[in-house]
């Protein structure tokens, strides 16, 4: 997979994949993130890259030019699945459209900052708008390494048998169950006996329970999902 990510702040990005699992997946080749700095398609030679809205009000704009020319040149070198862009008016993102768009190959991300990006660039170019959360972010990037690092550890290969994807919290719409390592007693607080029973299928029934039960509790809105 390839994420080509459009922003005014790549260093804000750099660190995310620079450490762990994202890197672990980019040193193993299944996973390359490209940062591209929308200055480098300014439209002058002071880097100006945004502009005030028209009709007046605070917050500059992403201007067409700099986005139209810089998705144009990727769009030459090879084909995208999506055009995605960052935004908190856009579908919420959640693990089955992570699961879905694991799948594909090639996605362009622009980050919008400020007040977002020209209306004609969503109209000619974007095929897709994520929002991470009903919140506000001063930007898109930390929503994109948000999306970067949910597909990308979806990848076959990028996880180990460890850190498997398949008992995540959501990966059935359940809850991840309590977990416990060691000591046995702490302050008084002992590991539930099952699971030192050694005993593989009780363990995988209580786990099961105690995921339901969870989800019961805290997000009882994810089991009416089908
Ligand atoms: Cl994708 N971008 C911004 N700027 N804010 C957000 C968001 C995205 N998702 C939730 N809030």
């Amino acid at each position: 997979m390839r994420i080509d990510i459009i922003t005014v702040l790549p260093e804000l990005l750099e660190s995310p994949f620079s450490h762990s699992i994202l890197k672990r997946a980019s040193q193993k080749g299944l996973l390359q993130v490209n940062l591209i700095n929308l200055r480098d398609y300014a439209i002058n030679k002071y880097g100006t890259v945004d502009d005030y809205q028209y009709g007046g009000g605070a917050g500059m704009v992403l201007m067409c030019e700099p986005l139209a020319k810089c998705i144009d040149k990727l769009e030459t070198e090879r084909d995208y699945d999506d055009v995605i862009y960052m935004t908190p008016d856009g579908t919420p993102f959640n693990q089955k459209m992570a699961n879905t768009l694991s799948l594909k190959q090639n996605f362009i991300v622009i980050c919008g900052h400020y007040k977002g990006i020209d209306e004609r660039i969503r109209q000619l170019y974007v095929t897709r708008e994520i929002s991470i959360g009903d919140y506000v972010l001063s930007g898109g990037e930390l929503a994109a390494a948000v999306f970067a690092d949910a597909l990308g550890r979806l990848l076959p290969g990028v996880l180990n048998d460890e850190t498997s994807a398949l008992s995540d919290s959501f990966q059935d719409s359940l809850l991840a169950p309590p977990v416990y390592t060691r000591p046995e007693n702490f302050r008084g607080l002992k590991v539930p006996d099952i699971l030192l029973s050694g005993h593989e299928a009780k363990i995988k029934d209580w786990r099961y329970e105690q995921a339901l039960e969870r989800t019961k509790q805290r997000r009882p809105d994810l089991l009416n999902e089908e």
